[in-house]
């Protein structure tokens, strides 16, 4: 098989000073970190659907960037012919992991029968192309809100005959899922939410997508899948209001349907700052609940109201976000980068340009993580500010071992109240400037 991407080398690392646009400068993949190689802290992952299938179309124009990779789009040539780009570009980079939604594999035949065979064949495709590689599946997904047969949901759909083929999907995709070695299987919940509820059951709704969850675990422990079953929040988008809005609302319908022994969270950044939270913000409810699984790896634009999907370039974010990771214990998935190419930026080299600014960022980010963990000055402070439960009422408080009745009391006894103590944020803040900047 020829080279698609041509004269662009494996990538490596360079170190800070590099110039060469073509190197990482902080990517060390066998570096150890805190006791971990950065590749196994990261697991970066390729989205199929952004790298290999987003050419530039916008609702306003066409695409962009030529993503044929020399064969003609739509075909099952064209579904081999991303097999041949991804794994070559994968391999350039050094990157282990891809996601997919069906969808992404092979182009949707009319017949649900017929777009199964073509997955059959395209999963012996990619599984013989990546075969002596340590290229495999992170997590894979269906596609279950591009098809007009899902304007109303797929879980949630008000059809009955539509919630066939949403079973189907998901049945499907997780077969993929296992054939391909995947760790993890996605519902993000695109169409599963409503416009208006005028005309919306959310109960019904939601009571019918637990249901389809709790036969995805059936189906997939049956066949084999000991992985993870992740659901990825996001607010809205294209839905007005989508069900699963952030981690918490999230975690509370899975406690509520019983689903929060199989499921995590797959956290997106840009969909945190959509619900009006840091990426931080939504690591930390997922980690200290036990459920912080997977990431999609990406940043929006604080200008823009929607889901830009953009390279992740910000090292405060990723410092902040590594921070939560590595406090969490790690991902039992990783960095997906669900971000694709700004329009301009049209070429193959691109492509690897905004790999290399992701795959750096979060590794630096990695890097200052783990040296604001190792200074210990904040971890120091948040000790020290909850001191008061240490002993005394603050212990029987944390024991549970006290009573309104005796707490009043204790107040009764103290008259005024003493200081809470400063919040210190500024001193904060400047620690981590700190770190990030000496
Ligand atoms: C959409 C989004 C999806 C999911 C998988 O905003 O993030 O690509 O990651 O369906
Ligand atoms: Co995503």
């Amino acid at each position: 098989m020829s080279e698609i991407f041509k004269g662009i080398p494996e990538i490596r690392y360079e170190g800070p000073g590099s110039k060469n646009p073509l190197s990482f400068r902080y990517y060390d993949a066998e570096k150890v970190v805190m006791g971990k190689k950065m590749k196994d802290h990261l697991n970066f992952a390729m989205a199929w659907w952004h790298n290999l299938g987003a050419n530039g179309v916008d609702m306003f124009g066409r695409g962009t960037a030529d993503k044929s990779f020399g064969a003609e789009p739509g075909t099952m040539e064209h579904a081999k012919a991303k097999v041949d780009a991804g794994v070559e570009f994968m391999k350039k980079l050094g990157i282990e992991y891809y996601c997919f939604h069906d969808v992404d594999l092979v182009p949707e035949a009319d017949d649900i029968k017929e777009t199964n065979r073509r997955l059959d064949d395209l999963s012996d495709y990619l599984l013989e192309k990546t075969k002596g590689t340590n290229i495999r599946c992170l997590w894979g997904t269906a596609n279950m809100f591009g098809n007009p047969r899902f304007m109303n949901g797929a879980g949630s759909t008000n059809s009955a005959d539509v919630y066939c083929f949403a079973a189907a999907q998901v049945k499907k995709a997780l077969d993929m899922t296992v054939k391909l070695g995947g760790k993890g299987y996605v519902f993000w919940g695109g169409r599963e939410g409503y416009e208006t509820l005028l005309n919306t059951d959310v109960k019904f709704e939601q009571e019918n997508i637990a249901a389809l969850m709790k036969m995805a675990v059936e189906y997939g422990r049956s066949i084999g899948f000991d992985g993870t079953f992740f659901i990825e929040p996001k607010p809205k988008e294209p839905m007005k209001h989508q069900y699963d809005f952030d981690a918490a609302t999230a975690i509370g319908f899975l406690r509520q349907y019983g689903l929060d022994k199989d499921f995590k969270m797959n956290i997106e950044a840009n969909h945190a700052t959509l619900a009006g939270h840091t990426f931080q913000h939504e690591l930390r409810i997922s980690a200290i609940n036990g459920m912080l699984g997977s990431v999609d790896a990406n940043t929006g634009d604080t200008l823009l109201g929607w889901d830009t999907d953009e390279f992740p370039y910000n090292i405060y974010d990723t410092t902040m976000a590594m921070y939560e990771i590595l406090k969490a214990g790690g991902l039992v998935g990783g960095l997906n980068f669900d971000s694709k190419n700004r329009r301009p930026s049209n070429t193959y080299e691109d492509m690897f340009y905004a790999f290399i600014l992701g795959m750096d960022s979060f590794a630096l980010g990695l890097t200052k993580a783990a040296e604001l963990i190792e200074d210990g000055r904040v971890d120091a402070f948040i000790k020290e500010r909850y001191a008061s439960y240490n002993d005394g009422i603050g212990k029987k408080i944390r024991e549970g071992s006290t009573s309104l009745k005796e707490l009043a009391a204790k107040a009764d006894e103290m008259g005024a109240p003493a200081t809470p103590g400063s919040g210190r944020q500024e001193y904060l803040q400047s620690i981590v400037n700190d770190v990030l900047f000496h």
